[in-house]
């Protein structure tokens, strides 16, 4: 009988740790990359509550951006931030507290941003990130939708690797140091493309994007690789600085060699917040869409009943989340469209073209599409 009993406490004292080690879902573990972290897939806020209303009730956005990144996020001398990706900080600020400079942002490696978002340092990330399947499941992240189809691509310097051309695929790299920054799925599409190619690379890691580069210039690093929209804003910096040669760095293959859908990244299981950062996205979609600038909204907000839900008039959803009704006004009004938040930071300054792009709206025969706002 003593026996039995012995067994069973040892039984149940094994159910008691293992139920244990599920709660160790709130610790940290790091991968195999060493890179990227696991994080808690219960809770995430601090108090139970939405960000929603912490966001409110601070009266402030903190927005992760890299902060480094040309075109997407540069961070400024008075700590503003120029770019695509920031845009996007402003446009939520904008929805949910009526002011698009109530942002406070945070520059962050691409290895620190899912622990920076864990660890309640910021409200949202945006910061040309990838979504993929271990950050939306393992690392306890959810997406909203993507604002940039991107993919990604590598640049070198015909004058030190000859023959290459933007017809150049993996055989142009055997043999090659490569650069990157940790922590992003560049690292880790090279290794694997390289090895499914047959070529062998060297492949070397730094801290942030910019690093690469500089090894690229002083021809330590044969190659750099990060998405296609990274080296093209890197390259028109470099032409605009009057670096010698870089209007003839070459951006191959064509075909990018991946995926990289980038978007705003949210805490999983904050789900009050993630509808409004959706939203946010979706209404800059619905007025490109609907051809809504923030220099026609104001003559063009009732011109359809879906534009007047989605700009506070009769019908509207804005109060039903949480937010102001005039949100999406306030969003498209002080920040812009898509398209105008496309051309201002990516086409305008470094001749990112969104036409042929995935970019383009869904009838023009891209992947821009919003559900209806009704
Ligand atoms: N999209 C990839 C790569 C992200 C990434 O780090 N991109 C570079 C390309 S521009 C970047 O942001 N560099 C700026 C920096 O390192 O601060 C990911 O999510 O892992």
């Amino acid at each position: 009988m003593m026996k039995r009993l012995a067994l069973l406490f040892a039984v149940l004292a094994l159910v008691a740790a293992a139920c244990g080690s599920s709660s160790s879902e709130d610790s940290t573990t790091t991968t195999a990359g060493g890179t990227e972290t696991t994080v808690a897939t219960g809770q995430e806020t601090p108090s139970g509550e939405s960000t929603l209303d912490t966001v409110i009730a601070r009266g402030t956005l903190k927005c992760g951006i890299s902060g480094s990144a040309v075109g997407f996020s540069e961070t400024q001398a008075d700590g503003s931030a120029t770019g695509f990706d920031s845009d996007y900080c402003k446009s939520i600020a904008a929805a949910v507290l009526g002011d698009a400079t109530a942002v406070e942002y945070t520059a962050l490696s691409a290895a620190q941003r899912f622990e920076a978002l864990k660890n309640n340092e910021i409200d949202v990330l945006i910061r040309n990130t990838t979504y993929t399947q271990s950050r939306d499941t393992d690392i306890g992240m959810d997406f909203a939708p993507t604002t940039y189809y991107d993919g990604q691509q590598l640049m070198g310097n015909p004058e030190t690797l000859p023959g290459l051309t933007a017809d150049s695929g993996f055989e142009a790299i055997d043999g090659a140091t490569v650069c990157t920054n940790a922590g992003t799925t560049t690292e880790k599409n090279i290794t694997e493309g390289a090895s499914v190619a047959g070529v062998s690379i060297t492949l070397e890691t730094v801290e942030q994007f910019p690093e690469a580069m500089e090894k690229f210039k002083a021809g330590t690093c044969d190659l750099v690789t990060t998405d296609g929209s990274g080296l093209f804003g890197n390259r028109a910096a470099e032409v605009a600085a009057g670096t010698p040669g870089a209007e003839n760095w070459v951006i191959f293959p064509k075909a990018p060699i991946s995926k990289e859908p980038l978007g705003p990244v949210v805490r999983q299981n904050d789900s009050k917040w993630k509808d409004v950062v959706d939203w946010v996205v979706f209404a800059s979609f619905i007025a490109d869409e609907h051809g809504v600038t923030s220099a026609t909204i104001d003559s063009m907000m009732n011109d359809t009943p879906e534009l007047t839900r989605l700009f506070g008039g009769e019908g509207e959803l804005q109060t039903a989340m949480g937010l102001p009704a005039d949100a999406f006004y306030q969003s498209i009004k002080q920040v812009g469209n898509y398209g105008e938040i496309f051309e201002r930071n990516l086409t305008g300054p470094l001749g990112l073209e969104r036409v042929g792009s995935y970019n383009m709206q869904w009838f023009d025969g891209g992947l821009i599409y919003a559900p209806p706002a009704r």
